[in-house]
């Protein structure tokens, strides 16, 4: 395959303009178009936009000059791309390469997070919904506020905490103590400290200390390491944590719709479809349809 047509352009993802990122559209020979997202999250990933941009314009004429196959993909890893450049650009040649005809809605669980009341009245709107699975970001929270959500939510909702690395071993695990052992699917990011995790005695998940860990192992080993959640537009490849044993969850990263369904077609791609993922992100920007997706259209940018 042949890409004939590179373009790329910068969006704003939210109504009030917070959020930036970068589209990527690509057509092959055939005709046959894709567009993917490529938008780091500023704060959390490695690169800023301006980083992604100028990368994606120097990988520009490589992309125009390569016989692509799927066997050729490999040939990315090589090239030192940020992991937003990286998810953007394979996925897309993914889509061209070998397309989806249809890509059902993924399962996933709701997301709350904010102040204790912003929480109660995501609830509310989550359960009328119908979901019965949630993860709420608590890391901000004292013990005592958290284990009043827990007691509003935990009978309604299947729970999993994120901790973000925030509550010491000693804290988090005298919480977890008040409730029965496999009360929560999880806890993410149970303790400050990477070390701590060996003697964490509950099922616990790694999101942010995994782009850090060089070797898994003795935490795959310990048996209490659930879950592996990915987010790809700051960890990519995902591949290499597919068969290491803890499930994995896919993430999104506050991305645009377009990004959502890019993580989406990976997860059917690698066949984690019995798995629920982090996909609900979307609910925290207040408009987020396309209509107003395209409102916020910031300019074309033809490298
Ligand atoms: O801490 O997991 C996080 C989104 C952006 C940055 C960090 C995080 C998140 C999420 C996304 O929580 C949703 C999810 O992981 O379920
Ligand atoms: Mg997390």
């Amino acid at each position: 395959m042949i890409i004939k047509d590179f373009s790329l352009e910068t969006i704003l993802i939210d109504s009030r303009c917070f959020r930036k990122g970068i589209l990527l559209h690509l057509t092959n020979q055939e005709g046959k178009t894709t567009t993917t997202e490529i938008s780091p999250l500023p704060g959390f990933s490695e690169e800023t936009l301006d980083d992604a941009l100028q990368q994606l314009k120097t990988l520009q004429r490589r992309l125009l000059t390569t016989w692509w196959t799927k066997g050729a993909l490999h040939h990315l890893s090589n090239l030192g791309l940020y992991p937003s450049v990286y998810f953007g650009v394979e996925t897309a040649l993914l889509d061209l390469l070998s397309p989806q005809e249809t890509t059902p809605p993924c399962p996933r669980y709701a997301l709350l997070f904010g102040s204790p009341d912003e929480i109660f009245e995501k609830a509310k709107e989550i359960g009328e919904e119908g979901f019965q699975h949630a993860k709420i970001k608590m890391g901000h929270f004292t013990t005592a506020i958290a284990h009043q959500i827990v007691q509003k939510l935990g009978e309604q909702f299947r729970l999993r905490l994120d901790l973000n690395r925030k509550w010491h071993l000693q804290e988090t695990i005298e919480f977890c103590g008040h409730y029965p052992k496999d009360f929560f699917e999880y806890i993410e990011e149970p303790t400050t400290k990477v070390e701590d995790l060996l003697n964490f005695p509950y099922p616990y998940a790694l999101d942010e200390t995994l782009r850090h860990l060089q070797d898994l192992t003795p935490y795959i080993q310990s048996q209490n390491l659930k879950a592996l959640i990915l987010k790809p537009t700051m960890t990519y490849p995902v591949a290499p944590y597919l068969n290491l044993g803890p499930e994995v969850v896919l993430s999104s990263s506050f991305e645009s719709p377009i990004g959502i369904s890019q993580i989406c077609r990976l997860v059917h791609r690698y066949g984690l479809m019995q798995t629920k993922h982090g996909l609900d992100t979307l609910r925290y920007f207040e408009h987020s349809n396309e209509e107003s997706l395209s409102d916020c259209l910031l300019e074309k940018t033809l490298p």
